[in-house]
C-alpha cells in the first residue's frame, strides 16, 4: 500500500482522495486553511481521511511515499522541495490522473483545451459537438470537473474534452492529448509563473508527447510557436480571412469554413448564439478538434446552432421590446467585462459594480466607444466607478435588485441591456452565480410583463 500525502482540499484534492481510498490507498489531506467546513469534516470521516491543516509542515515527508498536488498549489513550496531531496515523487493531478486513466482504459482520447481566455466556452462547446455527434464524451478539466472524477463516471471508449489551465499543465512529463488546442496567450497568473516566458512554457506543455497521428490546433497569429511546440502534431490553424492552409476560417463574408482537402462551408457567424469575434475563434478551434474526433459537417452545424453558451458568461437570457438582455455575471475582472462590450453591437445599458477588485476601469471607457447608451453603477464599487467613469452618462444605485429593475426600464428598443459587472459578487452575493441567477430571475419577471 502507498501512502499518499494530497496538498489543497479543494474540488480536486477531494476527488484524488476518494480515488485513492477507493483503490485501498492510505491518504493524508493537507491545506494550509485553519480548519475544514463542516462538509468536508464530514465527508473525510466517511471516507477514512484525515487531514493535516493551518500550514504544509515539513514533518509531512516522512509520513508519506507519493505526493499529489492540487493545481492552486505552487510547487515550490519548501515541504516539496524536502520531498525532492528524499526522492519521493512529487506530481500534480493531471500527470497523476492521466497516467490512471491511460491504464485503465487504452482506448480513451483526450482533446485537451488553453489557453488564456475562452477555454471554458471551447471545452464546453467541444463536449457539446461531440454529444451531438453521438461520441461518447466528457467534458471536464479546470472547467470544474477534475478529470480523475470524469474518468471515473466515464465508459470505455470516452472522449475526453479537457480544459487544462497552466497550473495544471505546469510540469507535466507524461500527459499526452491526441488533440490539443492553444486558443490565445496574453498575460495572466505571473505570480505563480514568474514570466511570461514560463506561463507560456507552461501552455505548451499541451502539446507534449504528441504522435505523428495527433492534431495541434494554434491561432494562425500565432504561427511563430510552430518552431517552439514540442511533440510531432499535424498542425491546423483557425483564424480569419480566406484559408490559408488546412484549419478552420471565418471569412470575410462572416462563413465559418473548415479546410481539409478544400474549404467547406459550415454556417454563417450570425447562426451562431454565443456573441462576439472571440466566441468565433473557440467554435473555430473547437471545430478542428470535433472534427480529430470523427464529427461530421453536418453534426457540426446542428451542435454549433443548438449551443447556448456557458451560463453567466455573455448568456443571452431573455428579449422585450426589442430589448435584449445579457448575463455576464462571470465578468468579474475588467478584461473580461471589455470582452463581453466588445462582443455586442450595442447601444448598450450597461450594469457595472460589485466589490471592487482594485485595477482601473479605464478600458472599459474605450472599449465603449460610442456604444452606451447609460451605465447603471451598482454595490460597493460605486465611488470607484464614479471617480474613473463619472463622466459617462450613468446612473448610481446601491441595491442590486433596484439597479437592475432601473437598467431594464430605461432600456430603448434596439438597447441591449448587459449584467458584466467587471467587480467580484461578494458584497451583496455569495458568488457570481448567485448573483447571475437572480438577475436572470429579476429579467425573466420584465419580460413576462
Ligand atoms: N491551498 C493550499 N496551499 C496552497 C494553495 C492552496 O493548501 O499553497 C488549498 C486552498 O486552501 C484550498 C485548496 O488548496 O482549500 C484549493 O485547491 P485548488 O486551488 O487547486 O482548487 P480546486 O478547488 O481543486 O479547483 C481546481 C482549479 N483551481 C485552481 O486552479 C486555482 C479550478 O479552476 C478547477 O475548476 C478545479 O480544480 C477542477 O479541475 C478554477 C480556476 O480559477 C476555476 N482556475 C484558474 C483559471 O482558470 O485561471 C487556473
Amino acid at each position: 500500500m502507498t501512502r499518499f500525502l494530497v496538498i489543497g482540499a479543494g474540488r480536486t484534492g477531494l476527488a484524488l482522495a476518494r480515488h485513492l481510498r477507493r483503490s485501498g490507498e492510505e491518504v493524508i489531506l493537507n491545506d494550509r486553511r485553519q480548519r475544514p467546513n463542516p462538509e468536508l469534516e464530514e465527508t473525510m470521516t466517511a471516507w477514512g481521511i484525515p487531514g493535516v491543516w493551518g500550514q504544509h509542515p515539513l514533518s509531512l515527508v516522512e509520513a508519506c511515499d507519493h505526493i499529489l498536488l492540487s493545481p492552486g498549489v505552487p510547487p515550490d513550496l519548501p515541504l516539496l522541495q524536502a520531498a525532492r531531496i528524499r526522492g519521493l515523487p512529487v506530481e500534480g493531478e493531471l500527470e497523476f490522473s492521466h497516467r490512471l486513466l491511460r491504464q485503465r482504459d487504452p482506448g480513451a482520447r483526450i482533446l485537451a483545451v488553453t489557453g488564456t481566455n475562452g477555454k471554458s466556452t471551447t471545452t464546453d462547446l467541444l463536449g457539446h459537438l461531440l454529444r451531438t455527434a453521438g461520441i461518447p464524451s466528457k467534458a471536464c478539466g479546470n472547467l470544474g470537473i477534475p478529470l480523475i472524477e470524469a474518468a471515473e463516471e466515464a465508459g470505455p471508449g470516452t472522449v475526453y474534452a479537457l480544459e487544462c489551465s497552466s497550473y495544471q499543465l505546469e510540469g507535466v512529463q507524461g500527459f499526452r492529448a491526441e488533440g490539443a488546442a492553444l486558443l490565445n496567450l496574453t498575460p495572466d497568473h505571473l505570480a505563480r509563473h514568474g514570466t511570461l516566458s514560463a506561463y507560456l512554457e507552461a501552455k505548451l506543455r499541451v502539446f507534449l508527447n504528441q504522435g505523428e497521428g495527433a492534431l495541434r490546433v494554434l491561432p494562425a497569429s500565432r504561427q511563430d510557436l510552430v518552431a517552439q511546440i514540442p511533440g510531432r502534431g499535424r498542425t491546423c490553424l483557425f483564424g480569419w480571412g480566406h484559408p490559408s492552409g488546412p484549419g478552420a476560417w471565418c471569412g470575410p463574408d462572416g462563413v465559418l469554413r473548415v479546410v481539409e482537402d478544400r474549404p467547406e462551408d459550415i454556417l454563417h457567424r450570425h447562426e451562431l448564439r454565443i456573441p462576439g469575434d472571440h466566441n468565433v475563434e473557440n467554435a473555430l478551434a473547437a471545430v478542428l478538434l470535433a472534427r480529430h474526433a470523427g464529427a461530421s459537417l453536418e453534426s457540426l452545424r446542428e451542435g454549433l446552432r443548438g449551443y447556448p453558451g456557458l451560463a453567466h458568461r455573455i448568456a443571452f437570457c431573455g428579449e422585450r421590446n426589442g430589448v435584449r438582455i445579457y448575463n455576464d455575471s462571470k465578468g468579474t475582472n475588467v478584461d473580461a467585462t471589455v470582452t463581453a462590450i466588445r462582443a455586442l453591437p450595442g447601444p448598450l445599458v450597461l450594469l457595472l459594480g460589485g466589490q471592487e477588485k482594485g485595477s482601473s476601469y479605464a478600458p472599459i471607457r474605450e472599449a465603449l466607444g460610442g456604444k452606451l447608451h447609460c451605465a447603471v453603477f451598482l454595490g460597493d464599487a460605486i465611488p470607484g466607478l464614479e471617480r474613473e467613469l463619472g463622466t459617462l452618462p450613468h446612473r448610481s444605485i446601491p441595491a442590486f435588485d433596484e439597479a437592475v429593475r432601473a437598467a431594464l426600464a430605461m432600456a430603448r428598443p434596439g438597447d441591449q441591456v448587459l449584467l458584466s459587472p467587471a467587480c467580484a459578487s461578494f458584497d451583496q452575493f455569495e458568488n457570481f452565480e448567485a448573483r447571475g441567477e437572480r438577475f436572470e430571475a429579476l429579467v425573466r419577471g420584465w419580460v413576462q410583463g
